[in-house]
């Protein structure tokens, strides 16, 4: 892409581009005009529904509209970022769509995002503005906003939210002001009209779960996320009398667009805003608002088939799909949703850079039960690799390698990680390790990446040590993965004290990390005294005999609380 504003990504190379262009999985439609045209068809559907709170699709594309124009009279022009962290709400919706109409990018951090997350992605993505809520399960996020604005240069703008009353106005922008209805809509949507971003362009950063000290940044087009959300709207059997539950937190990809909530609204849907997926509530929900379409990562699954054995009843009668992904299924539960929720299941294995995989609908239940799917585009092209490059047979673990219409060629603005990322011909190892059976679907078998998956959350490892050096009293440290009956894996960290140091306590990590203002899901759960870490013959800390000691200490003693 020759064009100045999308320095910092790596471009399809012309020959791919031109051949998803020709085939038509780029369709040069910008995610904006999709859900107009949506709305043009059906103004009067339900479009979003959020506690007392419904949007018809002519609500929602007019509010996104004037917001587009709230926006760039704000000073922001295409190609600016907003780092928006909002929980699941209308809001956040009407917010993004009226970015992806503006050309202004939204970066789609995380609520659980703190002031050492949201600081690198504020500098790295030289955000402009910030949109938050007020405060949030009291934390004061306008506070923390305001002083970032004070550190960062690029950043100026608060954008606000407090549902209950108007914002300062002085130093902060009241965000509900913003997303209100349109004076005059004919007025707005021409406005808007003639933001319209290139299609090429990006449409969001999303966040990788990555393996680097802190967070890469994915710049993700409207040509490529369009093809995204299609696909696996497709292999969802996405129509338009779905009701889909956004109760993950949605500024995830899985949520997001996988199909998700833009999936939904691609096809005239109804989304239904939730904030947690506590089952009480999440049950209620699907049972009022006649949801059809969840997506849950394994411990949100695991909490709703508890849930449901113990109450029984027929409040989960509208749902046909459950979606379960962002980390590995145990398959003893993957044999229960059916039984015990009604509803199929889809396994989804996929990943922010891109590639999706699922298991179909009408698959044999062997394989919805014990595969993760296969991908979802047919351009999808994917490797299974030995450590030496070499594709593995059918059946052999390896790993996993991809490119594809949605699956970008870099990371943003990070040239010398790339190279690590990704092959020379544009191939990106997710560090997946997988088995592909002879039908094409793939079991994911492990990982050879350094990271911990927190019941769907990623901590990478290295970020977790460089906060941990910076104690002061650690001569080694390393963080890896322990196994756990409902997350999956928790973070425990094994350290060697300096000469003549202690080594702080679980509490007193946690509590140095509080301060740093690091996200809560990434305080280590365990800390590990050693006098020495176990090394592999190359000098480097052997993770998987710690790995393998944490699971042994963990059986051997009593069960954890
Ligand atoms: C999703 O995306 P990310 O970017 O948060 O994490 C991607 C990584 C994968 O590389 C893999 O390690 C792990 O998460 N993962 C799974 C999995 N789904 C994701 N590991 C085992 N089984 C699965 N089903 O997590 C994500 C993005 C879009 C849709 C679904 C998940």
């Amino acid at each position: 892409m020759s064009d100045p504003t999308s320095m910092g990504t790596v471009p399809w190379p012309p020959e791919f581009a031109d051949l998803y262009r020709a085939r038509g999985y780029w369709e040069d439609t910008a995610i904006g005009d999709v859900v107009r045209a949506v709305a043009d068809d059906h103004p009067e559907r339900v479009a979003v529904v959020d506690g007392s709170m419904r949007l018809s699709y002519r609500d929602l594309v007019d509010r996104a509209d004037a917001a587009a124009v709230r926006l760039r009279e704000l000073g922001l022009e295409p190609d600016d970022r907003i780092l928006v962290q909002l929980p699941n709400g209308w809001e956040f919706i009407v917010l993004t769509l009226a970015c992806f109409r503006s050309g202004v990018i939204p970066v789609m951090a995380l609520p659980a995002h703190r002031r050492h997350e949201l600081s690198h992605l504020a500098g790295v993505s030289q955000a402009r503005a910030i949109a938050v809520p007020r405060t949030l399960r009291d934390f004061d996020h306008e506070a923390l906003a305001l002083e970032l604005v004070e550190e960062l240069p690029d950043l100026t703008l608060v954008l606000s939210l407090d549902r209950d009353r108007p914002a300062d106005g002085e130093r902060v922008i009241d965000l509900a002001g913003l997303l209100a209805g349109p004076a005059d809509a004919a007025e707005a949507r021409q406005a808007a009209d003639g933001m319209r971003p290139d299609p090429d362009a990006p449409a969001c950063f999303l966040i990788s779960g990555g393996t680097t000290g802190l967070p890469k940044l994915i710049t993700r087009t409207h040509n490529d996320y369009v093809c995204n959300v299609r696909a696996t709207s497709a292999t969802a059997e996405f129509d338009a009398d779905d009701v889909y539950l956004g109760t993950l937190p949605v500024s995830h990809n899985f949520p997001l667009g996988c199909p998700g909530v833009l999936g939904a609204l691609f096809v005239g849907a109804k989304v239904v805003m939730l904030p947690s997926p506590e089952p009480v509530r999440a049950f209620a929900t699907i049972e009022a608002e006649g949801v059809t379409v969840a997506a849950a990562v394994p411990a949100v699954a695991q909490r709703w088939l508890d849930h449901q054995e113990e109450v029984g009843g027929a409040q989960l009668a509208s749902l046909r799909l459950l979606q379960v992904g962002g980390s590995r299924l145990p398959d003893e539960h993957a044999a229960r949703v059916r039984p015990v929720l009604g509803a199929t299941l889809q396994q989804v294995f996929g990943m922010a850079e891109g590639l999706i995989n699922t298991t179909r609908v009408d698959d044999p239940d062997e394989a919805i039960i014990g595969t993760q799917g296969r991908p979802v585009h047919e351009a999808d092209e994917v490797r299974v690799l030995d450590p030496l490059g070499k594709d593995v047979p059918d059946g052999t673990p390896g790993a996993i390698y991809t490119r594809g219409p949605y699956t970008p060629r870099g990371y943003y603005n990070a040239a010398d990680h790339n190279t690590r990322a990704f092959t020379e011909d544009g191939w990106y190892g997710s560090g997946d390790i997988v088995v592909r059976r002879p039908d094409g679907n793939l079991i994911v078998h492990g990982r050879d990446k350094d990271m911990i998956n927190r019941g769907g959350e990623k901590i990478s490892a290295e970020e977790i040590e460089d906060l941990m050096y910076r104690l002061g009293s650690l001569e080694l440290v390393a963080a890896v993965a322990m196994p756990d009956a409902v997350l999956g894996e928790r973070l425990c960290v094994y350290v060697v004290p300096k000469p003549g140091r202690t080594a702080p306590s679980v509490e007193e990590v946690r509590e140095a990390f509080d301060e740093r203002g690091v996200a809560a899901y990434k305080f280590p759960e365990r800390v590990e005294v050693v006098a020495d870490l176990p090394m592999t013959k190359v000098g480097k800390i052997n993770k998987k005999a710690l790995r393998e000691d944490i699971a042994t200490r963990l059986d051997s003693s009593t069960v954890r609380s």
